[in-house]
């Protein structure tokens, strides 16, 4: 089958200046009669994209998890890997993240020499993202996990120097994360910096729970607006916050 080019469908957006909405599985969370369903609320509610990863996984799930989705949706999936054991050719895509917010070098190159040569055989669409943590007021699983310290919540300025240095280095894509259930989004204030700071597409998620949420953080400057647990919680919420961000 051949693969969506995902890298191609974000830049392309981003030209555009069209918002796009991704909706994340994580693979430990819901079976696979849930993910059907998902699917197809992913699809009927205005989704561009599924990412797919957990910063700790402990099932062993993710190939089934990709197969079914798979089989339940044509939207482009893209692997958001909290680890080197999440790579699996069944995706289209992975977000093949370095976490310049960080200084803990196994994170910031050492994983990925690890994970080159498969990746190398893989068909799959590599997309070269700076990963930014940043402090939203909670000790998430990936903050906890990346053993390093995240941009604090009101430093802008350091996230805008981080995200220049990143574009510097050559890296495509930006992605601003308060972590999965975070209990505040990163907040306009940075983001606006970032963007403008950076000519790049940038990925934002962590803790976005409602449409007028979204919809301000992409008017910020967030090209892709990220949402885990709310669409896993409440996806029928997810029609209005695509609608929210893509009347932009
Ligand atoms: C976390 O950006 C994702 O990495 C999504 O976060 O689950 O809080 O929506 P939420």
């Amino acid at each position: 089958m051949s693969k969506a080019d995902v890298s191609q469908i974000i830049k392309q957006a981003y030209q555009d200046q069209k918002k796009l909405l991704a909706v994340l599985i994580d693979p430990d969370k819901p079976g696979s009669k849930a993910i059907k369903n998902l699917c197809h609320l992913a699809e009927q509610g205005g989704a561009d994209l599924i990412f797919v990863g957990g910063s700790l996984l402990t099932k062993d799930n993710l190939e089934a998890c990709l197969a079914e989705i798979r089989q339940h949706s044509s939207l482009p999936i893209l692997l958001f890997p909290g680890s080197v054991l999440q790579v699996s050719d069944l995706a289209d895509g992975i977000l093949f993240l370095s976490l310049i917010s960080g200084r803990n070098p196994d994170l910031l190159i050492g994983n990925q020499v690890i994970a080159a040569p498969y990746l190398k055989q893989s068909q799959l669409d590599i997309l070269p993202t700076a990963y930014m943590l940043v402090d939203c007021g909670k000790t998430t699983t990936a903050i906890y996990m990346s053993n390093s310290q995240p941009i604090p919540y009101d430093k802008s300025e350091i996230a805008a120097c981080t995200a220049m240095a990143g574009e510097m280095l050559g890296l495509q894509f930006f992605y601003l994360d308060g972590g999965s259930g975070a209990q505040q989004t990163v907040s306009a204030e940075m983001i606006s910096q970032v963007r403008a700071s950076i000519d790049k597409p940038i990925i934002l998620g962590g803790g976005i729970r409602t449409a007028a949420k979204a919809k301000e953080l992409a008017q910020a400057g967030a090209d892709v607006i990220v949402v885990g647990n709310l669409f896993e919680s409440n996806p029928e919420a997810l029609p209005e916050i695509a609608a929210a961000i893509k009347s932009i």
